[in-house]
């Protein structure tokens, strides 16, 4: 099948947050038939939700994959199980949650899978990390990338480190 375009939200605040990210970012450039084309910064956030939380860490990675939608969010789903997710509290700490924002400019609404991300269009985590890889990025339903940013204060985000690992652990095709 040809190969779609998805991008993925990473966000942990637990046990070595930017570890947490860094790794999974490796565990997405090795699912199949998939590819890593593309990895933010990682930034720095405050907590969304509940504020009783420690700060958390969040990129935003592009790949090329045959997978389909549901198939790809299975297997992040058993990425954050290899991380020891556990899901307790709705926006609560956790050690890896990641998300599906987009793919390819499909809007799906399903019962378990919405695409674009609902929480997409207001997240500085979210908006700063994916203008940083795809600037001229259109997100269906909600109009030019650009825009969003514009219209979404950082709330304290803050870039902390450019693609860490990346170039020394990525396979040679990641260019
Ligand atoms: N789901 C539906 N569509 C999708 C999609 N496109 N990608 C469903 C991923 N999952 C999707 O997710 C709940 C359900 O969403 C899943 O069963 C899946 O089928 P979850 O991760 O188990 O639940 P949650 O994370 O507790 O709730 P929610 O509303 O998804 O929270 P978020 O949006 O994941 O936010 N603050 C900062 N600074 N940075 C963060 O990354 N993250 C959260 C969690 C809270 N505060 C944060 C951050
Ligand atoms: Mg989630």
């Amino acid at each position: 099948m040809p190969e779609a375009l998805a991008y993925i939200g990473l966000g942990s605040n637990l046990q070595s947050p930017a570890d947490q990210v860094s790794q999974a970012v490796l565990e997405l450039a090795a699912l199949p038939q998939s590819r890593l084309v593309a990895c933010s910064s990682l930034y720095g956030s405050p907590p969304m939700g509940p504020s009783d939380q420690p700060d958390y860490v969040n990129a935003v990675a592009a790949l090329t994959t045959g997978l389909e939608p549901r198939a790809l969010l299975e297997m992040l789903f058993e990425i954050e199980r290899r991380h020891g997710r556990e899901r307790l509290q709705r926006w609560g700490p956790r050690t890896l949650d990641l998300d599906l924002l987009l793919y390819d400019d499909r809007m799906i609404d399903e019962a378990g899978l919405v695409v674009p991300h609902p929480g997409l269009p207001q997240r500085a985590f979210v908006l700063y990390p994916l203008f940083e890889i795809a600037p001229e990025l259109d997100v269906p339903g909600f109009g030019p990338l650009a825009a969003l940013v514009d219209a979404c204060p950082r709330a304290g985000l803050m870039r902390i480190e450019h693609a860490p690992g990346l170039k020394r652990d990525l396979p040679d095709s990641f260019t």
